[in-house]
């Protein structure tokens, strides 16, 4: 069976391609998620992918993950500024994660410089647009020596 990678969404990201397309792009969440289940099938991935507004349920995801994911790409949007509930969940998941934004949060407002997900994190993409997903997907790939790298 192929190693579970969980790509975790946080708040807002439903609208990508539909609002400030000069700060995210014109692509969709169904374009991104597209693009990390091409990725991941060509690395030997299966794919799990999640968007939510609720701290909660990412929170939720993360404990499922424990179980079943040999690695989580995340992108918690301004929960990335905010909170401490998901850092400790992630703290509890043994295996690689990797924190993507899409935006370079260095070149925008102060309050965005920093993130508690960085200090729990394997690696971290800024900057990149939604090619940080599949990035990190080949980071999470040769990580935990997948199948195909
Ligand atoms: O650059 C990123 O990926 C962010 O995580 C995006 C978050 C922001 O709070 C972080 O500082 C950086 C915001 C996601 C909201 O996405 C929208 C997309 C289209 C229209 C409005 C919001």
């Amino acid at each position: 069976m192929s190693p579970i990678v969980v790509v975790l969404n946080g708040p807002n990201l439903n609208l990508l391609g539909k609002r400030e397309p000069e700060i995210y792009g014109r692509e969709t969440l169904a374009d991104v998620e597209a693009d990390c289940r091409r990725v991941g099938g060509e690395l030997g991935l299966s794919i799990e992918f999640h968007q939510s507004n609720r701290e909660y349920e990412i929170i939720d995801w993360i404990h499922s993950a424990r179980e079943r994911a040999a690695g989580i790409v995340i992108n918690p949007a301004a929960f990335t500024h905010t909170s401490v509930a998901i850092l400790d969940a992630l703290n509890a998941f043994e295996g690689p994660i990797i924190e993507v934004h899409i935006s370079n949060v260095h070149k925008r407002e102060p309050f965005r410089h920093h993130s508690y997900v960085s200090g729990v994190a394997s690696g971290v993409i800024v900057g990149c647009g939604m090619q940080g997903y599949t990035l990190a997907l080949h980071r999470i790939a040769k990580l935990i020596g997948a199948p195909k790298q």
